[in-house]
């Protein structure tokens, strides 16, 4: 009966406590719905499949409670009764008198709640005086899947698509509707179902049909689908010999599109667009802004209700500028130039999903436009499926990192959430790590971080810890030695990821496929895509000025937040080589030389992983055994590459730095 991961969080396994069973199966003697409609119907059916696993009984689903009690009440509360009130759209409150009631504004709020409930009684909360009123802090849950049309994955490491091209819109496979549940589960209520570099394909009346069968399923547990385009598309498929975005054709031929994919989907999401961005085309082909690109889409959806998410991504080949200044100089200036309906999204650094960046100074320099938050799950730069990080800590750093743009407390999580600059609508999104593999993300434990994106999504202000303590209990095991120990590794593995991949402030020592240590590599089709673009390494020492001595970047963040970063002597170590080239003698602030301090984390991280394998091994009676062999098969290629990782580094490094290893690292493997 071995467990394959399939299940996600939703095991709703047998709660083995008879008596804790019991205490809970006291007040969920019925499910009650009132009101009516297909997404009513998925949450009370979601509690009922959730209870009837948990409690080992099958709830009675009944349309009113009448004068019972001891029972789930489902309501819909339209009326701004003093509850209401307090609930957003989407948000859920959960209140314990006779009945438990649950109840909230929309369908989608009390799905929510349903899903909310669960986790109380997956995680062993009590039930009793249950008084919880929760509200989603950003409107625009989203994952991105990169997938293409022939079913490979941009940067996937799961497996193929989900999504299976071929086979829809006739055949639809069950999954995507289990898929919907783990999302829905989480307060996700967007996805994205094709790549950024996409095709316009997915424009055509064959692929819309296909894509409104996803909808359709998707559409039960509240999600909407939205399509990447591919900015030339009129051209390409449409016949016309323009794409220029002032075109009235163009314009007419975006319009008519949007009318098509709204009638076979009545609720699509609306736009994703890369352009002008890595040899995407864009509306700059034709001398026009990333605006007029945007605002013609924002158009075309003007009847509906749609939205066009920008991307903010974009850099030159230009071996001489620093490309961490780039998306802020282009997109900085347009601010206030943008329809109502377009929110531009930003990735949390300004180069690329790195293990650790500073974040990205366009967050707080757009008062006037909506900027969303785009975080990749899947582990581009992160070790693949291979190697064990909870992204979470990832997260919060960047969301609790503060602009200063208003002064202190402007965090980027407040900018995200428009609390700090009132945006009218906000936006999240994650870049999926889901693929074909039967447990979804080739890494039992990277569905941690698909758990963690759609919890922050929600509520950014959760901490890791307890994000981890609730998927580990729903996922793993209940046993609290256990669980503890889970989630110690848990949250410590990014920086020890990023000890012996990428320590103090490094980038980017790869190019192309991002999986093995290349810091040697100076060619590439384009000048900064080559490893030593980034990481300057030198006789003098390592490191990109970023001051005024070197590009200035930080010029770009309010004077606080510079002067954290912008003194050699006091720049915390983690950020230090984002922002400086520091000779290899140099003094750091704890005393050992940028040489020695090196060694520390390469060497440190790499055994790092030693421990996080001793510590796995000490839950093996706790997990399931075909999870425990799994995930100890990943650790173990985790450390050989690791030590892979530090050695490439170190050696590469050394001819630079012209110093020893230190003497307690100094004995082989
Ligand atoms: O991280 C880089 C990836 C590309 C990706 C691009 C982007 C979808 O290496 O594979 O393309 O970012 O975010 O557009």
């Amino acid at each position: 009966n071995a467990d394959d991961g399939y299940r996600l969080w939703l095991k709703y396994d047998l709660i083995r406590d008879a008596a804790k069973r019991t205490t809970y199966a006291q007040s969920a003697q019925f499910i009650a719905l009132t009101g009516n409609s297909p997404i009513l119907q998925t949450a009370a059916n979601e509690l009922q499949t959730g209870l009837q696993g948990l409690l080992g009984k099958t709830i009675p689903i009944i349309a009113n409670a009448g004068n019972r009690t001891g029972g789930i009440v489902l309501t819909l509360r339209n009326t701004p009764d003093a509850g209401a009130g307090t609930l957003n759209d989407e948000g859920y409150q959960i209140e314990q008198r006779s009945n438990i009631q649950i109840s909230a504004k929309t369908d989608r709020g009390v799905l929510y709640g349903v899903f909310a409930l669960l986790r109380y009684v997956q995680t062993g909360q009590s039930l009793h005086r249950i008084t919880l009123t929760s509200n989603p802090k950003v409107r625009y849950r989203l994952l991105n899947h990169w997938d293409n049309t022939n079913g490979t994955i941009e940067r996937g490491y799961a497996g193929e698509s989900l999504w299976k091209w071929f086979e829809l819109p006739a055949t639809v496979d069950s999954r995507y509707r289990d898929y919907a549940r783990a999302n829905a589960s989480l307060g996700i209520n967007g996805t994205v179902v094709n790549n950024v570099n996409a095709s316009a394909r997915f424009m055509t009346d064959e692929y819309i049909e296909k894509v409104a069968a996803l909808a359709n399923v998707f559409r039960n547990y509240g999600i909407r689908l939205y399509l990447s385009i591919y900015f030339p598309a009129p051209k390409t498929i449409g016949g016309l010999k323009t794409a220029d975005p002032l075109e009235p054709e163009v314009k007419k031929w975006w319009a008519d599109k949007t009318k098509a994919i709204y009638k076979a989907i009545p609720d699509f999401g609306g736009f994703l667009v890369k352009a002008n961005s890595e040899g995407e085309p864009g509306p700059q082909d034709y001398g026009r802004t990333h605006a007029d690109g945007a605002n013609m889409l924002a158009e075309a959806l003007a009847p509906y209700d749609g939205v066009v998410m920008w991307r903010a991504f974009v850099y030159k080949a230009d071996p001489k500028a620093d490309r961490f200044k780039a998306a802020y100089e282009e997109f900085v200036p347009l601010d206030g130039k943008f329809n109502k309906k377009v929110i531009i999204q930003v990735k949390n650094g300004p180069i690329d999903f790195q293990p650790r960046e500073p974040f990205s100074p366009i967050f707080g320099n757009m008062p006037q436009t909506p900027l969303s938050m785009e975080f990749q799950i899947t582990q581009e730069y992160m070790g693949f499926a291979t190697h064990t990080v909870f992204e979470a800590p990832l997260f919060k750093e960047c969301l609790d990192s503060d602009t200063f743009v208003k002064g202190k407390g402007s965090t980027v999580a407040k900018v995200v959430d428009g609390s700090l600059h009132g945006y009218n609508v906000t936006a999240m999104a994650g870049v999926a790590n889901t693929g074909s593999d039967r447990n979804w993300t080739g890494n039992p434990m990277a569905q941690a971080n698909w758990y963690a994106f759609g919890r922050l999504a929600w509520d950014h202000t959760l901490s890791a810890e307890a994000i981890a303590r609730e998927w580990v209990t729903m996922s793993l095991t209940s046993e609290p030695k256990s669980v503890q120990t889970i989630i110690n590794m848990l949250l410590k593995s990014r920086d020890i990821y990023v000890a012996y991949n990428t320590p103090l402030g490094l980038s980017r020592p790869w190019t192309g496929a991002h999986f093995a240590p290349e810091p040697w590599q100076n060619r590439s089709s384009r000048p900064d895509w080559t490893a030593i673009y980034y990481h300057r390494a030198d006789s003098a020492g390592l490191g990109f000025d970023r001051t005024t001595t070197g590009s200035n970047a930080l010029a770009q963040y309010r004077p606080e937040v510079q002067q954290q970063w912008n003194n050699v002597e006091t720049c915390p170590l983690p950020y230090l080589l984002w922002f400086h080239h520091v000779p290899w003698t140099k003094k750091l602030t704890n005393g050992r030389t940028l040489w020695d301090e090196l060694c520390v984390h390469f060497y440190s991280g790499a055994d790092s992983v030693r421990w996080m394998q001793q510590q796995w091994v000490q839950v093996k009676p706790a997990v399931d055994p075909a999870i425990f062999a799994d995930v100890a098969g990943r650790l173990s290629t985790q450390y050989k590459e690791a030590i892979w990782w530090r050695d490439a580094w170190v050696l590469y490094l050394q001819p630079f730095a012209r110093q020893p290893i230190p003497a307690p690292f100094k004995k082989p493997d």
